[in-house]
């Protein structure tokens, strides 16, 4: 008979447990895609357009052929035959998977080659020849949507001109009215520049298909198996059940692991027709250059403001720039992702929206790079244009906010865009913060520096953040509903194994889905195993992207817990010979009500239910829960930073950033900072120095890391995390997602503190990344600096 276990002695909620996946990664035993070799395995390696518009004139593979090694060699027209030279995007959009007509970016697949190694491979490439007849170049909106500019997607019937999509959301005459009414309008024109989610490992995939069995088994570097599954089963028109995706250990994700690739399909259809399993693994430029980038996109805002500082309406146009294919993983009603999010943290009365995408001869654009579907553009927009607001009312920025804030009493919340917010402590998170930078003190500070010719800036972001798509009524993937999963079968002595739908990059699920397990039936965590990735053996779920696996996998997790807990109750009532209601639970142990002396232990049940169940019950202990989330869950993030911008220069510094979330319930308070810490990381990375962009012919700048920044320890600013719990009221343990909160919220903390510091040039904007040129730019000509 044991006593009720001390919940965190057991590795369960609110324990900082140390991740079980480090034991492996820290060693180099981790199980990458490129670790993995099959038996008779083949190398492919793909050929990339230089140019970024043109049309093929022709494409000579004879050479390729003669290279001993080379066992394929596959161009578009050779995909056209089998009718897979295009495929479709998960924005219901088309993308050339080997071009066949044009070239629409630079670094578009032409062809590819499959060797006996990836040298060969490589060689072959080189040995093909193509021709290409230049096309204009069209690399931002205004060149798409000039008069006469040229068609890039000429391919698309009913595709006149270069807009990809046009959306609305919003109350039009509302706004207009309440515009109409202001006693100031405050307006900012941005842009959130392209970014690239750079993951450490970058994509590929392992093709093995196997005519005896008819299966086809194949390795990659996916964040959602399942929805891969179903993609090939569409394509390909290949049985479901005889595709099996794995997706191992992956270094990495970031939004740039959704979204479907030509070099996974290439794969498969060389491994159909070779009947030999085919490795492609990309490399770094080919990754910078080809996949999933995001952001990119043009704002033009404007707010409707009283004189006291309440705001009265929002309106905002946005263009977004997609590249030649609209390739966004989104949930489906909402061509501009969750822009629409923005200004939820505030109450206001009424607000308008419109979306313009355009395609340009750029890489596919518009991923959700730690962004829960353009909720970073989003957030960045609205905090910039709070502060520029503020400055124009000559408000104090917290003062403002303050003034705006949805109030803790009134939540749920109808933001004005039609989403319903479900908790929030916005002024607390924002104290706290204010405190913590010790404000008062910082604005002294800053105002007597300034007499010494320093300039000194302080910057704040607040946001809330909408995390876990769906509920199915409104999210859903290409018309798959957007539920999760998870599976749980405790074995006979009590140990257990987890698996869920959703799909770990490195966020560490192994560890705290366990906790929650733990905290839901007292099982040690280090008790349970958790596996993820394989669709033959996961239930099937959506998989890990905008930070939406604690909101709904997680919340699987603590469902098939309790489900599995209602069945031990039975067994525990058997055993101790009473009836189920006179039956009580704490941690890991059912007593019975009148005598809490006399009990069984959740293991002794495990037990039970393969040894000595009750006449009639099923043997087994296990369960499956597939979990529709009422709400998405909305954490809330304070983000203050502060600066000191060199007036010879343009050098800024970070003297100290700030961070105050309030992610509802931490599973793993360990695990939640350093996601947070990730996250400011790339915020910072964002703010001041990445730069990937394009020059007037469509090459892409900065496509290496010599050029494009990944900040290391070294260039890091430190930072200083506090917390708020809010649980969600929605959520089974009251968890909110937190993975992406610190990237959304944290650029516009940085630009806004080196906008205050140089406030007196009157400079309203320096579009990022703040780069000292531009800072100085900014300084001494004193006019704004788009980029
Ligand atoms: N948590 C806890 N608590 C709470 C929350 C949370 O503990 N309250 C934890 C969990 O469990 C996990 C983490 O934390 O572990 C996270 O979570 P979430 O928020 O839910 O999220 P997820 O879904 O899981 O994930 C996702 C994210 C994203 S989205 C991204 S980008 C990034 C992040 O995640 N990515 C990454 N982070 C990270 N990390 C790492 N390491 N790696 C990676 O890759 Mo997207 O959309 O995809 O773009």
């Amino acid at each position: 008979m044991t006593q009720a276990k001390d919940e965190i002695k057991i590795g369960g909620l609110g324990a900082s447990r140390k991740r079980v996946e480090d034991n492996r990664f820290i060693r180099g035993k981790g199980r990458y895609v490129d670790d993995i070799v099959l038996p008779g395995m083949l190398h492919m390696e793909i050929l990339r357009s230089p140019v970024a518009h043109a049309r093929i004139t022709s494409i000579d593979t004879s050479k390729a052929w003669t290279i001993p090694g080379v066992r394929l060699v596959l161009t578009g027209e050779m995909m056209a035959a089998r009718n897979l030279a295009w495929m479709p995007t998960l924005s219901y959009d088309t993308q050339a998977v080997l071009a066949t007509d044009k070239v629409r970016f630079q670094g578009q697949e032409v062809a590819c080659v499959i060797a006996d190694d990836p040298y060969i491979a490589k060689d072959a490439c080189e040995a093909i020849v193509v021709e290409y007849e230049p096309l204009p170049v069209i690399v931002n909106p205004t060149q798409a949507l000039a008069d006469g500019a040229p068609v890039i997607r000429d391919d698309k019937e009913n595709q006149p001109d270069n807009v990809a999509f046009t959306w609305e959301v919003g109350d039009r005459q509302g706004t207009d009215d309440a515009f109409a009414k202001a006693d100031l309008v405050s307006k900012l024109d941005l842009h959130y520049p392209r970014s690239h989610p750079s993951p450490l490992e970058c994509c590929g995939s392992i093709a093995d298909f196997d005519r005896s069995t008819s299966k086809l088994t194949v390795y990659m570097t996916t964040q959602a198996p399942h929805i891969i599954r179903a993609a090939v089963a569409l394509v390909a028109e290949l049985p479901e059940h005889m595709i099996r995706i794995i997706s191992p250990d992956l270094g990495g994700g970031f939004g740039n692991k959704v979204p479907v690739y030509p070099g996974y399909v290439m794969s498969i259809l060389a491994s159909i027709l070779l009947e030999r399993p085919v490795k492609w693994i990309e490399d770094k430029s080919g990754n910078l250059i080809s996949t999933g980038f995001g952001r990119d996109v043009y704002l033009h805002g404007e707010l409707a403001l009283r004189k006291d500082g309440k705001i009265l309406a929002v309106r905002m146009h946005t263009d977004s720039d997609h590249g030649a294919f609209f390739a966004d993983a989104q949930p489906s009603k909402f061509k501009i992702g969750l822009m629409h999010s923005t200004f939820a943290c505030y109450d206001v009365p009424t607000a308008h929206l419109t979306a313009r995408g355009v395609y340009t001869n750029k890489a596919p654009g518009g991923v959700a790079y730690r962004c829960s579907f353009r909720v970073t553009e989003a957030m960045y927009f609205q905090e910039r244009m709070v502060q520029a607001a503020a400055d124009d009312l000559g408000m104090d920025q917290a003062e403002f906010r303050r003034r705006n804030f949805v109030r803790d009493d009134d939540f749920p919340h109808r933001t004005p865009f039609g989403f319903l917010t479900d908790s929030g402590q916005y002024n607390k998170c924002l104290d706290v913060g204010l405190e913590a930078i010790g404000y008062a003190d910082f604005l002294t500070e800053k105002a007597e520096a300034k007499k010494r010719g320093r300039l000194l800036g302080i910057g704040i972001s607040t946001m809330t953040e909408p995390l876990g798509a769906g509920n199915s009524r409104e999210y859903d993937i290409l018309g798959i509903k957007m539920f999760d999963s998870a599976e749980l079968r405790v074995h006979m002595t009590g140990k257990a194994i987890l698996r869920t739908g959703a799909k770990s990059q490195g966020q560490g699920h192994e560890t705290t889905w366990a906790q929650i397990v733990a905290h839901e039936l007292g099982i040690p965590a280090d008790d349970i195993t958790v596996e993820e990735g394989d669709t033959d053996t996961a239930p099937f779920g959506m998989g890990t992207y905008a930070s939406r696996s604690t909101p709904v996998a997680g919340a699987a997790v603590a469902m098939v817990s309790r489900k599995v807990r209602a069945k031990a109750r039975k067994l525990a009532a058997h055993l101790l010979e009473v009836s189920e209601e006179d039956i009580e639970w704490e941690l890991g142990r059912f007593y019975v009500r009148s005598a809490p002396a006399h009990g069984v232990t959740i293991q002794e049940c495990a037990m039970a239910a393969y040894s000595n169940m009750p006449d009639g019950m099923e043997p087994g202990l296990e369960n499956v829960s597939y979990y529709d989330p009422p709400n998405l869950t909305w954490p809330f993030g304070c983000y203050i930073a502060t600066v000191e911008v060199d007036p010879q220069t343009g050098v800024w510094d970070v003297l100290r950033m700030v961070a105050v979330d309030d992610c509802g319930v931490r599973i793993n308070p360990m695990i939640v900072e350093g996601q947070i810490m990730g996250g400011l990381t790339e915020a910072y990375a964002m703010a001041s120095n990445q730069f990937i962009t394009f020059d007037a012919q469509g090459n892409c700048v900065g496509s290496n890391y010599m050029d494009y920044m990944l900040p290391t320890a070294w260039e890091t600013p430190g930072y200083e995390l506090h917390e708020v719990v809010t649980p969600s009221p929605h959520h089974p343990i009251g968890a909110k997602g937190v993975g992406e909160c610190a990237t959304v919220g944290g650029p516009a903390a940085f630009v806004n503190a080196v906008l205050d510091a140089i406030r007196d040039t009157g400079v309203r904007n320096i579009d990022m990344p703040l780069l000292p040129d531009r800072v100085y730019e900014a300084l001494t000509k004193r006019h704004d600096v788009s980029g």
